[in-house]
């Protein structure tokens, strides 16, 4: 997708440190952070949001979430708590049509969402 800003990024075109990368994945530091850690976990693959995931990624989604474990404990609050969200469509607050999902944490988050 040439012009999904979250393909460039996966592609190496916008000098963005990957904090973990396979296969399937990348995470970086989100570039607006609203926690201490704010991360996006990112499927290479481009899935536009929650909508267009299928019955083929039932892995991808397991993975995400084994990654936002690890990157959780990486960072040090899998003991104090974090939030994983991925917005989807306008209601849902997403800007960027490249599915991600926000790992959040490092302070007491708030709930409902605004
Ligand atoms: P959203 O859920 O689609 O709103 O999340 C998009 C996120 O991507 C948002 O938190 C932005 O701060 C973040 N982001 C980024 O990390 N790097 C960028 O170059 C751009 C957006 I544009």
């Amino acid at each position: 997708m040439e012009d999904c800003l979250f393909c460039k990024i996966i592609a190496g075109k916008m000098e963005t440190e990957f904090i973990y990368q396979d296969e399937e994945l990348v995470v970086f530091k989100d570039i607006s952070p609203q926690a201490p850690v704010h991360l996006l976990i990112v499927p290479k693959k481009h899935i536009a949001n929650l909508n267009q995931l299928n019955k083929r990624d039932n892995n991808l989604v397991g993975q995400i979430y084994q990654v936002a474990q690890k990157m959780a404990a990486k960072y040090d609050i899998d003991q104090s708590g974090y939030r994983v969200v991925s917005n989807c469509g306008q209601d849902g607050g997403q800007t960027v049509n490249h599915i991600h999902f926000h790992l959040l944490g490092g302070r007491e988050l708030q709930w409902p969402p605004g």
